[in-house]
């Protein structure tokens, strides 16, 4: 396994200062999850994301857009950390710094051990009142659906961000810092097709950052400071990991 990874990359992750990591959906497809460009199963089969994640289709049919968070909830709380979310966690003790930002929203990489995931699109686990006025970790199922927010009564929505609104600012502005500053970024599992979080690897790489692309739909191509890696995040992560530091 070791022979096909690159050994610019090894290098690259041994001398590396601080890493920078960027995730998608692809890094939890090995936990069972769908991910988001993949065809909806089921129920939701006639539905794309992006006619779902929108605050237009709450507002819409606020009960079908819960549904929808619901059923991936329960999905997120059926699945498990793979061994991608785990190597990453391990990164973190392996190299000096490592900053690791996500795009997903089902908390995997916490659950894995990841001290302090920068979560841009924020959180299935967090419901929010629509009318703003407060940020739940829990709440009443009974009755209602979507239910309704405690305080002022109006429908709770999932504390993601949809398509059409801003991201967290600070955290956004965290993530763009990271990467003009690491020293090595790392972008896994994710189709670059969602802005701005699809900038950051870009933005490392314009500095002639050295940048790995870990997906299966890439060609495979290295191209130092670009390295593309065909393949399974959670094969690929932990072979690369220990190629560069040693069996754990
Ligand atoms: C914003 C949370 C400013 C919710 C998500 C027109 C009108 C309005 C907006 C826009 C517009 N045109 C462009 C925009 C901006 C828009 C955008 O980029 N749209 C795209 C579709 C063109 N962005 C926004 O709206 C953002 N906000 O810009 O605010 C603004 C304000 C007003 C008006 C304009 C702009 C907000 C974007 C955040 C949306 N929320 N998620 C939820 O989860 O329900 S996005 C969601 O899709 C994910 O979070 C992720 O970010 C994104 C992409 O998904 P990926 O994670 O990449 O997953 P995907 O399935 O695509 O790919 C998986 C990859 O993994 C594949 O490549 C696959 O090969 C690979 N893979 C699979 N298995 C494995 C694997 N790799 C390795 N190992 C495996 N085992």
């Amino acid at each position: 396994m070791h022979s096909e990874l690159p050994q610019g990359l090894i290098e690259a992750l041994r001398a590396a200062r601080h890493v920078a990591v960027l995730t998608g959906a692809g890094v939890s497809a090995e936990s069972g999850l769908p991910t988001f460009r993949e065809a909806q199963t089921g129920l939701w089969a006639r539905y794309k994301p992006e006619e779902l994640a929108t605050p237009q289709a709450f507002r819409r049919n606020p009960r079908l857009v819960w549904e929808w968070y619901a059923w991936r909830r329960k999905l997120v709380v059926m699945a498990e950390p793979n061994p991608a979310h785990r190597a990453l966690a391990e990164l973190e003790r392996l190299a000096p710094r490592v900053t690791l930002i996500t795009q997903n929203v089902d908390g995997l990489h916490a659950r894995a051990g990841s001290a302090d995931p920068i979560e841009l699109h924020g959180s299935l686990s967090r419901a929010r009142c629509f009318a703003e006025c407060a940020i739940y970790d829990e709440w009443e199922e009974a009755g209602d659906i979507p239910p309704r927010c405690p305080r002022c009564g109006a429908p709770l929505r999932p504390d993601v961000v949809w398509f059409g609104e801003n991201l967290p600012r600070e955290l956004l502005a965290r993530a763009f810092a990271v990467a003009t500053e690491c020293d090595l970024f790392l972008s896994i599992g994710t189709s670059g097709l969602v802005e701005p979080a699809a900038s950051l690897p870009r933005v490392a790489l314009a500095r002639g950052t050295t940048t790995a692309v870990i997906n299966l739909d890439v060609a495979g191509r290295s191209a130092p400071p670009l390295f593309e890696l065909n393949g399974r995040a959670g094969e690929l992560l932990p072979a690369l990991f220990e190629a560069a530091f040693g069996p754990r």
